[in-house]
């Protein structure tokens, strides 16, 4: 099979981003994060790794393991400008690009009839070159090993996954480095004593598909290096919403409404600037003892102005048993729907 798609990641990528503006981050352990007592880590430069500093740690237990550590606001603007500097570049080698995230994406590169090795430090180069920033690439001949070998080689790694690699290249990993296995499934697998994907090639399909439903049979061909997708290029947004972790907890229905109303503005814009409306609204409440209620509700009919959000998510949070205080909250809405495509079946 041909090798024609190429992952790739970039490198601790907020904390790139803020050595950039000011090169002398790179030399001490920082790291991006919230600077409140209950402030996470978003990423840690390299220094700060040396330490066991990553992503999702505690920014309190951060400086418990690094005394001088410097801690920088996040500032999305800024990400957002220089992973856009990144994805033009890449725009210039390919023009189906299927964007993961802010800092990761995956590319067909079925026109370019090139070393796939030479093809990946080309890329690698001009990004570093144009954005100053750093990218790892993974190239291969499904979407998942392409990630899986971005992966690789981090930091500015390059790596090249062939059929005759499989399965000899899968064997000795974790369950969880394999796509379609989460955190919730590598805990399941290991409970029952599996460890590496070479324990996971003695389970048959049926095992699998009675451990995990639908999610067993992705795993099972996962593992064997099959992945049919193609590139998913369609730009349509899943969902789009607020949450927050509050300073102090919010204490009582009337905190927790007023915060709700200024979500639902919120929301009013981003559904505004997006020109979308939404059928389903979903509310997420985390109490105090870190428990966390879901609900949500899908109407007859669009919706995006701030009044129809907020009637939703306040009937949603009256239905909540709301009986501790609100350590977190989340609004958001999915179900969208793009006026401009509303608008033409009305013409
Ligand atoms: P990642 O690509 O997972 O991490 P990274 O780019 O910092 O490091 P690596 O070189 O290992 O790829 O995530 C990209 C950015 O997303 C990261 O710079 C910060 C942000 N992020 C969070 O805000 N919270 C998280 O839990 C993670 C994992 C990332
Ligand atoms: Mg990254």
């Amino acid at each position: 099979m041909e090798l024609n798609f190429l992952h790739f990641d970039m490198d601790a990528f907020f904390a790139s981003c803020e050595i950039l503006d000011n090169p002398k981050l790179k030399h001490v352990p920082m790291v991006v994060g919230g600077k409140s007592k209950r402030g996470i880590i978003t990423t840690a430069n390299y220094e700060a790794r040396k330490y066991g500093l990553h992503s999702a740690m505690p920014i309190f237990k951060a400086k418990q393991l690094v005394n001088d550590l410097v801690i920088i606001t996040p500032d999305m603007e800024k990400y957002k400008r220089y992973s856009n500097k990144v994805f033009k570049v890449l725009s210039t080698f390919s023009d189906r690009i299927q964007k993961m995230s802010i800092d990761e994406g995956c590319m067909d590169i079925s026109h370019i009839k090139m070393d796939r090795y030479y093809l990946a430090k080309l890329v690698q180069d001009n990004v570093r070159i144009k954005t100053g920033l750093s990218i790892s690439i993974g190239i291969s001949y499904n979407m998942s090993l392409a990630k899986l070998a971005s992966d690789w080689n981090k930091p500015h790694g390059i790596k090249i996954i062939t059929e005759e690699d499989i399965p000899e290249i899968l064997m000795d990993l974790d369950v969880g480095k394999i796509q379609g296995i989460g955190r919730k499934s590598e805990a399941k697998l290991n409970d029952i004593g599996i460890k590496k994907v070479s324990q996971l090639y003695e389970l048959p399909k049926d095992s699998l598909k009675r451990l995990f439903g639908k999610s067993g049979e992705i795993i099972y061909d996962r593992i064997r290096g099959i992945d049919k997708r193609d590139l998913d290029l369609s730009r349509i947004r899943k969902s789009i919403g607020e949450e927050s972790t509050f300073e102090n907890d919010l204490k009582n229905y009337r905190e927790v409404l007023k915060k709700l109303k200024q979500f639902s503005v919120e929301l009013e814009k981003d559904l505004e600037k997006n020109d979308i409306k939404a059928k389903t609204i979903h509310l997420k409440i985390k109490l105090n003892d870190f428990s966390v209620i879901t609900r949500s509700m899908t109407l007859e009919n669009y919706i995006c102005t701030r009044d129809d959000i907020y009637r939703v998510a306040k009937y949603l949070a009256l239905n909540a048993k709301i009986d501790k205080k609100v350590r977190l909250l989340g609004l958001s809405a999915s179900n969208l729907s793009d006026k401009k495509y509303e608008q033409l079946r009305f013409l």
